[in-house]
């Protein structure tokens, strides 16, 4: 276990809004839960967004995987995170040169610079690629965040060593950057958020590649903000899973904390 400052004594350490804006919502909720709607359907996505909203701090979409994808669904998904009080996050993983990913970013069908608060990027094509996130945001009055992809869950992920350690470095070195995507504690600042997906109530993996650590595991190992997808929507009782994986995770953070 890493012995860690509360979230309400890093929001003062940060130096990002949405890192400040997530510390806050985190401690107000008691909850560092981020729900993966992985759905195709926009209608399944909002049904859980309604269901889990009050308990969540963060709702993860992919929607280049949304079938039925129009206007309506950002609009409605907006209302909702407005109610139940919770940030969107387009989990992208934007790799390209900074000019496309400036372009992927704010243009196109989707246009996620108008209603993502807070995005994921490789840090495989170096720095440009934040530039590029920012040239994009140009035009943007709201606050976005960038959690950088150090790290990834998958069996077999080339993502160690050397790039780990530039990505923390060089990539990093922004005040737009929110935090990292990681499966360990691999930055020292505290005013950066650590999101770790690939976690299940018990040690699993899927028949793709996936691997799966338990919320304490993670917890013990850095983890702030924790990607729960299948674990709660193909759960038979959605409502229930969701409740237990913010009380595990609640607990397991609150074990952690010193001041
Ligand atoms: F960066 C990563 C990673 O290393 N592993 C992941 O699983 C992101 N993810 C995302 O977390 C992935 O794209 C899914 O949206 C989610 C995990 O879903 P699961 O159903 O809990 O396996």
């Amino acid at each position: 276990q890493i012995p860690m400052k509360s979230f309400s004594t890093r929001a003062k350490a940060s130096k990002n809004q949405s890192a400040i804006k997530l510390f806050k919502l985190m401690e107000q909720k008691q909850t560092t839960l981020c729900l993966a709607a992985d759905f195709v359907k926009s209608q399944e996505i909002l049904d859980i967004a309604q269901l889990a909203g009050p308990h969540i701090a963060v709702l993860k979409v992919h929607i280049d995987i949304v079938e039925d994808y129009n206007k309506d669904l950002i609009q409605n998904l907006k209302n909702l995170a407005k109610t139940h009080n919770f940030m969107i996050m387009e989990d992208r993983k934007f790799a390209d040169i900074g000019q496309v990913v400036s372009q992927q970013f704010r243009n196109g069908m989707y246009s996620i610079a108008e209603w993502a608060d807070l995005v994921t990027v490789h840090p495989v094509p170096g720095k440009g690629i934040i530039q590029g996130i920012g040239k994009g945001l140009d035009e943007c009055s709201e606050d976005k965040g960038i959690f950088i992809v150090a790290e990834m869950s998958s069996a077999g992920a080339l993502t160690t060593g050397e790039y780990v350690e530039k990505a923390v470095k060089e990539v990093a070195d922004s005040e737009m950057v929110t935090g990292f995507v990681c499966q360990t504690n691999i930055f020292k600042d505290p005013g950066l958020i650590q999101l770790t997906p690939g976690v299940k109530l018990v040690e699993s993996a899927d028949d793709l590649g996936q691997q799966y650590n338990t919320p304490n595991a993670v917890v013990d190992k850095g983890a702030d903000l924790i990607v729960v997808g299948r674990g709660i929507t193909q759960a038979k009782d959605q409502l229930s899973a969701v409740l237990e994986y913010k009380k595990v995770l609640w607990e397991a953070y609150k074990k952690r904390v010193v001041e």
